[in-house]
């Protein structure tokens, strides 16, 4: 049975990423850690909890010492839009976070996920279909340190065989905790404004089409490549994944199909509209699907029909 370590785990993916881990392999096997614990309530049922700064390299090797896991997911992070607010800030967390992780793992043989995302491209990257591998350029400092940490764990895995493993996400949608300050975040807000108040303004223009996943298809992503066999994996630790390119229109439609009383408004948001400007609008997500059987499950209409179902349920 495997012993996990999940960091950042009362972030939006952690929160349900480790409710998803206890029911696989058992609430006993996870350990999640995070450098707060005002969330702790949401995985408490399903793990046992530590609270950790994971820049601080003791900590860290303390908490893998400990607990001793085979396979740690790092998503301790700081996001595009929250990242740009204080670079030097991101660029200690986003990169001493993830040196102390893999440092840790390779002196006790874990495995390792590390999230990169769309974010690791840049405005000269080609823009549909953007390849599997291609110009790298980043104009954010949130990219700048996700081309750092693909590059890193190549290195790890290169120099010191750690079994380094990794996609990048696209803006992930979902309906338990809220996004941590990203560029994306508009795509989660919508949801929640459309039932509480039947309207939105979005702080990125209409035609701002990104690559998305709903959650549920996120998390299986990140167990099925932690899972897969590392023979076939020619591209490790940076795999594209998508489930579906679209606009703050495309969803309003979609939204309209469930509620057709909503109305999407826009205001400008200089930076992350400058950010989101600079990432693909499509991204390929063909060798994740050869290599190791990505597969998602949710289209537009049917994450749509989910996030309105579950949201307002919440909210009664
Ligand atoms: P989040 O902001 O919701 O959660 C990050 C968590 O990290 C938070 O709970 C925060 O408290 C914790 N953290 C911050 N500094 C820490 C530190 N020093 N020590 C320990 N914990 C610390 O982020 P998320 O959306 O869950 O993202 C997780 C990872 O996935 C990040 O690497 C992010 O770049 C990547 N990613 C996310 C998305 C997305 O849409 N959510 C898309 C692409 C990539
Ligand atoms: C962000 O917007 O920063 C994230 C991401 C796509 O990396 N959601």
């Amino acid at each position: 049975m495997k012993k996990v370590l999940v960091t950042g785990a009362l972030g939006q993916i952690g929160s349900e990423l480790v409710r998803e881990l206890a029911k696989r392999y058992g609430k006993e096997n996870i350990i999640s850690s995070d450098i707060r614990d005002d969330l702790y309530e949401k995985v408490r049922p399903y793990s046992t909890f530590a609270i950790a700064d994971a820049t601080n390299a003791l900590e860290v090797e303390r908490l893998i010492a400990k607990y001793r896991p085979d396979t740690v997911y790092h998503l301790a992070a700081i996001l595009s839009a929250s990242a740009e607010e204080r670079p030097l800030m991101a660029w200690e967390i986003n990169m001493n976070s993830l040196v102390n992780v893999l440092e840790s793992s390779r002196v006790h043989g874990c495995s390792v996920f590390v999230p990169s995302s769309i974010g690791a491209f840049g405005p000269t990257t080609p823009k549909e279909n953007t390849p599997q591998v291609t110009i790298q350029r980043p104009t954010s400092i949130y990219g700048v340190t996700k081309v750092a940490g693909e590059l890193l764990c190549d290195y790890y895995h290169y120099r010191f065989g750690i079994d380094t493993r990794g996609v990048r996400f696209p803006g992930l949608i979902s309906n338990d905790t809220l996004p941590g300050g990203g560029t994306t975040d508009y795509a989660v807000d919508i949801y929640y404004s459309a039932i509480k108040e039947g309207k939105y303004s979005s702080f990125l223009s209409a035609d701002t089409r990104l690559d998305m996943m709903y959650m549920p298809d996120a998390i299986n992503a990140m167990i099925k490549i932690m899972e897969a066999d590392p023979s076939k994996m020619k591209n490790r630790n940076a795999y594209n994944i998508t489930a579906m390119s679209i606009t703050p229109e495309d969803i309003a439609a979609s939204i309209k199909k469930f509620m057709p009383e909503f109305e999407l408004t826009y205001h400008e948001d200089h930076m992350r509209q400058a950010i989101a400007d600079s990432w693909p609008d499509s991204i390929d997500a063909s060798a994740a699907k050869e290599e190791w059987g990505f597969s998602p499950e949710y289209d537009l209409d049917a994450m749509t029909k989910d996030m309105l179902d579950t949201i307002s349920k919440k909210q009664k």
